[in-house]
């Protein structure tokens, strides 16, 4: 159970009326929002936002009803950030899959109520001892998450080094859907794709897709907007993003969610993910001193 001392000091320092209250959910602590636009919950481990709900609308993000809440263990369904790679690390087999900070406690340096009535909050990332032998670079890591009539996410990359760091990443979103077999991606076409469901290979999207059996795609050089077309829940959710040139699309179907062990009973037929990023040929290099914006923004409108 995380300190309470810890959550009061959080209260008085971040909370904001009415709007933000920091609380624990099983071993972690967790920012709950509540606007007239929305609520949203983020866990302070990996800066993960775990759920975001505008007002009388379905969720748009997918939380999956086995998700633990364990310190040091990833959960299951938000919007992990993988970074600094993505996926298995290209040397080293042995280190964590899509990187260390999703299961790094991140801090809080600043939240505000916006304008129009959105909440923001800015979670950081310094360079840790405890990193240093995964990732010994200077970086440091901010995520922006602004909760409104939209959801917007900046993950700025900085680089305090002296040398430059290539990295890859991805905003890993699962979004939830009312029937997997009702659903198309849209925005895709025409673009380059590695499959790692067979052997890596480099295909060519052709049409809209929908799912019906387990996928796993690497986009390449991507446009900036895509959306999933929900019939099911009769709505869009368009995906704009800034600095992405890959998108991954990624469902588990049955025997690899049984092999997971945390999707829940039949979750994969109520969410994908739609993942924004930058991976293999679109890595990113970082100059010495220079940073990096990698950002989306999710707008839901009914059809
Ligand atoms: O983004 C797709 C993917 O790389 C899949 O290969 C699958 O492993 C998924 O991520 C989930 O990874 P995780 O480490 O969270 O189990």
């Amino acid at each position: 159970m995380p300190d309470q001392q810890i959550l009061a000091t959080l209260n008085n320092q971040f909370g904001l009326e009415g709007r933000l209250q920091f609380r624990t959910i099983g071993g972690l602590i967790m920012a709950e929002i509540t606007n007239e636009h929305a609520q949203a919950t983020i866990a302070l481990q990996g800066a993960q936002v775990l759920s975001w709900i505008p007002s009388g609308q379905q969720p748009v993000i997918w939380l999956s009803d086995d998700a633990t809440f364990t310190p040091g263990k990833s959960i299951r369904g938000g919007i992990p950030v993988c970074w600094p790679w993505f996926g298995a690390h290209p040397e080293h087999q042995d280190y964590p899959a899509h990187g260390f900070v999703r299961a790094a406690e991140w801090d809080v340096i600043e939240t505000s109520t916006l304008d129009a009535g959105q909440t923001k909050i800015v979670f950081r990332l310094l360079q840790r001892q405890e990193h240093a032998a995964l990732w010994p670079h200077n970086t440091e890591l901010e995520l922006q998450v602004t909760v409104g009539p939209t959801l917007e996410l900046n993950l700025i990359t900085r680089n305090n080094g002296a040398a430059a760091v290539t990295i890859s990443q991805a905003l890993h979103s699962y979004f939830a859907v009312n029937d997997i077999s009702q659903v198309a991606i849209k925005g895709l076409e025409d673009c380059q794709f590695i499959d790692a469901l067979d052997g890596w290979q480099r295909k060519v999207e052709t049409s809209p897709i929908s799912i019906d059996a387990e996928i796993d795609r690497i986009y390449q050089n991507t446009q900036p907007a895509c959306l999933l077309e929900d019939t099911g829940w009769q709505r869009l959710i368009n995906i704009e993003t800034t600095n992405s040139r890959s998108t991954v699309v990624w469902n588990p179907w049955i025997d690899k969610s049984v092999r997971l062990g945390d999707m829940g009973e039949g979750g994969y037929l109520n969410m994908l993910c739609i993942e924004t990023g930058n991976i293999a040929d679109d890595s990113v290099n970082i100059a010495a001193g220079e940073e990096h914006c990698l950002a989306v923004c999710y707008r839901v409108e009914s059809i």
